[in-house]
C-alpha cells in the first residue's frame, strides 16, 4: 500500500477519492426488466427467477414458520451471540424513540403546537444470502423497526436448498413478522409491489449487492427506501500515538467485505504513515479472504495519506465523508469536534469498527459514497413519520389574523383570508 502526500494529489486522484458512487448504472436496465416482470407476474416471476439466478426450485415462498425452527441447527454460542448483539442494538435504538410533545407558544391567546410520531405499518428488510449473508445486518434492520413499533416487519432473503441457519435464527431473534424466500432485485420488487404471497410494504431497508441496490432505486417512489448503499468504507485519522498494527487491522477488516471496499488512513506523521502501510501489507496475505482484501487495497479510493497537519487530515476526512470514521489520536475528542461528515465514529484504540459492525449496539447500515454529508445511518427515525398538531383559541387566532389575511391576500388566495375572517363575523375582532 503506497503512502501519498495529500499536497501532491492531482485532480484524478482526488476525484477517485471524493466522488465515489454506488456503481449501479450498468445494471439499471436489466434490473428494470426484473422488477417489471415481478410487478406483472407476481409469484410466478419469483419462482422463475429463483430457478434462473439461485438454481433453486422454490417450494413455499413464505417461510415464516421454518424460520422459527432454524434455532435447532445453530450452535448455542452463536445463538447467545445473536441474542446479546440483538439486546444491545435494541437498547441503543430504544433511546432514539421520539416522544410526542405539545407546547403553548401563546401570546395573549392560546397557540398550542406539537408533534406526534407514529410508526410505519409495514416495512421490508432485505437480508443478503450466499457468501454475503450477514446475520448481523438482519438485526440492524429488523430490531430498530420493531423498536419503532412497526406492526409488520417482513424479511426477504434468497432461496437456497440449504438456507443459512444463522441468518434465519437472526431473523427470528430480531422479531420479524414474515419471512420470504426471495432474493436479489426480484425480492425488492416483490416487497414493493406485493405478489400473491408477499404482502407489499411501505418502505424497504437493508444493504445488498448492486442488483438489490439498483432495484431499490427502481422502486423508490412506489415505496420509500433507506438509501442506496455501496461497498464498505473506513477512514482512520491517526496521529503519532496510534498503534499502526491496530489501525491496519481495521483497514484490512473492512477490506475483506468486498473487492470494491475502500479503506483509508490519514495522518500528519510520516513514520506512522509508513508503519500503517507496512502493517497492511503484512497483514493482508494472512487473512482468509486475502484475495478480496488485496483487491480492495488496490482501489483508487483506498490508501495511506500524509497530511501536513492534523487540520489538513480533518479536512481530508470531511471531504471523504466515510461510512466509518475511526479516530486514533491523543486529542480524539478535539478532532471529533471538527468532524461533521461521517456515518459512524469510533474513538480510541479499543474501539474497532467491528464492535459497531456486530455488537456494541449502534447501527451498521450506514451512508457510503459521501452520503454522510447529507444523511445518517439507519435508526428509529427511518421507521416513524411525524405529524404536527395545533389548536388555537379565539385570542390566539385573533393575534395572528392580520398576518394570515395579509399573506393570503398577497398570494391572491382570498378564500384563505376569508376563512379567518369568518371566525370573527358579527364581532369586532379588534375590541381587545
Ligand atoms: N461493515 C459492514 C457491516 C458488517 N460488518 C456486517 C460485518 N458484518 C457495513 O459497512
Ligand atoms: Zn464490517
Amino acid at each position: 500500500m503506497d503512502v501519498h502526500a495529500i499536497a501532491d494529489l492531482g485532480p484524478d486522484a482526488r476525484s477517485a477519492l471524493f466522488d465515489r458512487d454506488a456503481g449501479i448504472d450498468a445494471v439499471r436496465s436489466d434490473v428494470r426488466e426484473i422488477t417489471e416482470r415481478v410487478r406483472a407476474e407476481g409469484d410466478v416471476a419469483l419462482r422463475d427467477f429463483a430457478r434462473e439466478f439461485d438454481d433453486v426450485e422454490v417450494g413455499n415462498i413464505d417461510i415464516t414458520d421454518d424460520v422459527a425452527r432454524a434455532h435447532e441447527s445453530v450452535d448455542d454460542d452463536v445463538l447467545a451471540a445473536i441474542r446479546e448483539a440483538a439486546d444491545n442494538v435494541r437498547e441503543f435504538h430504544e433511546r432514539q424513540v421520539p416522544d410526542d410533545w405539545r407546547e403553548s407558544f401563546d401570546s395573549a391567546g392560546v397557540r398550542e403546537l406539537g408533534r406526534r410520531f407514529r410508526p410505519l405499518d409495514r416495512v421490508g428488510v432485505y437480508a443478503p444470502g450466499g457468501t454475503a449473508a450477514y446475520p448481523s445486518s438482519v438485526l440492524m434492520g429488523v430490531v430498530p423497526a420493531k423498536v419503532a413499533g412497526v406492526d409488520h416487519v417482513a424479511v426477504a432473503t434468497p432461496p437456497a436448498d440449504e438456507m443459512n441457519p444463522v441468518t434465519l435464527a437472526a431473523i427470528h431473534e430480531a422479531g420479524a413478522d414474515a419471512v420470504y424466500a426471495a432474493g436479489g432485485a426480484q425480492a425488492v420488487a416483490a416487497l414493493a409491489y406485493g405478489t400473491e404471497t408477499v404482502k407489499g410494504v411501505q418502505k424497504i431497508v437493508g444493504p445488498g449487492n448492486k442488483w438489490v441496490t439498483a432495484a431499490k432505486a427502481e422502486v423508490r417512489g412506489t415505496v420509500e427506501i433507506d438509501f442506496l448503499a455501496g461497498p464498505s468504507e473506513v477512514l482512520v485519522i491517526a496521529d503519532e500515538t496510534a498503534d499502526a498494527r491496530l489501525v491496519a487491522s481495521d483497514l484490512v477488516a473492512q477490506a475483506e467485505h468486498d473487492p470494491e471496499a475502500s479503506v483509508v488512513a490519514v495522518t500528519d506523521d510520516e513514520a506512522t504513515a509508513e508503519a500503517i502501510a507496512a502493517e497492511v501489507e503484512a497483514q493482508a496475505p494472512e487473512r482468509a479472504r486475502a484475495d478480496i482484501v488485496e483487491s480492495a487495497l488496490a482501489n483508487d479510493a483506498s490508501g495511506v495519506f500524509l497530511a501536513r497537519s492534523m487540520s489538513e487530515a480533518v479536512l481530508f476526512a470531511e471531504e471523504y465523508a466515510a461510512e466509518h470514521l475511526s479516530i486514533v489520536a491523543d486529542d480524539d475528542e478535539a478532532l471529533l469536534d471538527r468532524i461533521s461528515n461521517a456515518g459512524s465514529v469510533f474513538l480510541g484504540p479499543h474501539t474497532p469498527v467491528a464492535a459497531g459492525d456486530y455488537a456494541s449496539g449502534t447501527n451498521h447500515v450506514l451512508p457510503t459514497n459521501g452520503g454522510a454529508k447529507v444523511y445518517g445511518g439507519l435508526s428509529v427515525d427511518e421507521f416513524v413519520r411525524s405529524t404536527t398538531v395545533q389548536r388555537l383559541d379565539r385570542e390566539g387566532l385573533s393575534d395572528l389574523s392580520a398576518t394570515i389575511t395579509t399573506l393570503a391576500e398577497a398570494e391572491g388566495l382570498e378564500g384563505h383570508a376569508e376563512s379567518v375572517r369568518k371566525r370573527f363575523e358579527g364581532e369586532d375582532q379588534d375590541e381587545d
